[in-house]
């Protein structure tokens, strides 16, 4: 599928072939990590080998080889090899999936089945590949079995079957050395209050997270458990909003030890924030994971998954990310896809090059900012006021209102405001 296209090396600045990188150089050190270190890339196998470029308004207008095999593990083989081909070419580190991309859809065991068969041959191709899983999911939200939601569906029996399909996406992430879980919402929310008890709903998405987390330490997954916020579509009210959301929620269920937060920039802008915003809400409480690097469309009121190519949001992003003390399992997956109307094999590279090499060049730059620039400084002097004597008993909860009173009167009204 990828004939004739090498493997993407680092060029430089100067350079100016469209396949190669200007900014990503995996080896080179910023802030005592290598680039490759502190990205830590991942493709998504959904967006980039199973995007067929069809909305609801068009047909597919991408095609791929294996489109017409006929048996489902033998798609799933050829498809296995072209993404792995890709990914080798790119030179990514990682790869993401949800148990669908990998094998198609269908009954819970028929996946169960196929999952049984492809596996082995994945880990294969990761470990001849020098590739790691980044991290593995389920798709609970595409079948019509989950019209209705997954954990949250009405339907016990539906609850059941995607814990099923939920075991077995956590097995094979182990399977494979998924460094991370993700579980993003899919149908976890609703449309009308109406039919729709939603303290009921969240305490049985509690209890389904809770299994999963307890099935999977159990079988030895050490990796992170991560959920990924997002606003709206396909429900009208997701139960997963924001990270503000969705921190209330871990701690009020007590998973707040074996969950994180991944964070999508489309989904941060569809919830009225900003990426950095979420980034930093995510990082003050200690549960910054991972990320979903895309570019929203500030129009549009949907998850366009465009690939990230906007320098400004990015490097601010990598100053909350690197001041937050970088990624430990988590790292920066491309839920991006082409155009529909971006047909070529080779626009992927393009793609990933430039999202690739946006984020390196963020990094320098925010490396910089951070260490060479007096930004941390005027912060902090902002707030230089809590340093007096006063000020520092107010942050240690050692005065009251009655003494506020008394300072307010000493102080008597702030003739500059700084
Ligand atoms: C959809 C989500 C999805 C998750 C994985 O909006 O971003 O792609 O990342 O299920
Ligand atoms: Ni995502
Ligand atoms: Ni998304």
């Amino acid at each position: 599928m990828f004939k004739g296209i090498d493997r993407i090396k680092y060029e430089g600045r100067d350079s100016d072939n469209p396949l190669a990188f200007k900014w990503y150089n995996e080896e080179e050190t910023v802030a005592g990590k290598t680039m490759k270190d502190h990205l830590r890339f991942a493709v998504a196998y959904w967006h980039s080998f199973c995007g067929d470029g069809s909305d609801q308004f068009g047909d597919p207008t991408r095609f791929f080889p294996w489109d017409n095999v006929k048996d489902p593990l033998d798609k799933a083989k050829h498809k296995l090899e072209s993404a792995f081909d890709f990914i080798t070419r790119i030179g990514s580190p990682f790869y993401c999936f949800h148990d669908t991309d990998l094998v198609g859809n269908g009954t819970v065991f028929e996946i169960e089945k196929r999952l049984d068969k492809i596996i082995p041959l994945v880990k294969e191709m990761q470990d001849s590949t020098g590739t790691g899983l980044l991290w593995g999911t389920a798709n609970l939200f595409s079948h019509p079995r989950y019209m209705n939601g997954a954990g949250t569906n009405p339907d016990f029996r539906v609850v059941a079957n995607a814990a099923t399909q939920l075991k077995n996406a956590i097995d094979a992430t182990i399977a494979l050395g998924g460094q991370n879980y993700v579980f993003w919402g899919g149908r976890e929310g609703y449309m009308s209050l109406h039919n729709t008890d939603m303290q009921k709903e969240v305490d049985h998405l509690a209890m389904i997270l809770t299994m999963a987390r307890d099935y999977g330490r159990k079988n030895g997954f050490e990796g992170t458990f991560l959920i990924e916020p997002k606003p709206m579509e396909p429900t009208k009210h997701q139960y997963d909003y924001d990270t503000g959301t969705v921190i209330a929620f871990l701690r009020h269920y007590g998973l707040q030890d074996d969950f994180k937060i991944n964070i999508e920039v489309n989904h941060a802008i569809l919830a009225g924030h900003t990426f950095q915003h979420e980034l930093q809400v995510a990082a003050n409480a200690g549960l910054l994971g991972s990320i979903d690097a895309n570019k929203g469309d500030y129009q549009n009121g949907w998850d366009t998954d465009e690939f990230p190519t906007n320098i400004y949001e990015v490097t601010e992003a990598m100053m909350v990310i690197l001041a937050a003390g970088g990624f430990t399992t988590g790292g920066i997956n491309f839920d991006a896809k082409l155009r529909r109307n971006s047909t070529d094999p080779v626009d992927l590279f393009y793609a990933h090059i430039s999202g690739m090499d946006t984020f390196a060049r963020a990094l320098v730059i925010a490396h910089r900012i951070l260490g060479d620039s007096d930004y941390n400084d005027l912060r902090k002097q902002r707030y230089a006021s809590f340093d007096s004597p006063e000020g520092s008993s107010f942050e240690q909860g050692r005065l009251t209102l009655e003494r506020m009173r008394g300072l307010a009167m000493e102080y008597g009204e702030p003739e500059s405001i700084s």
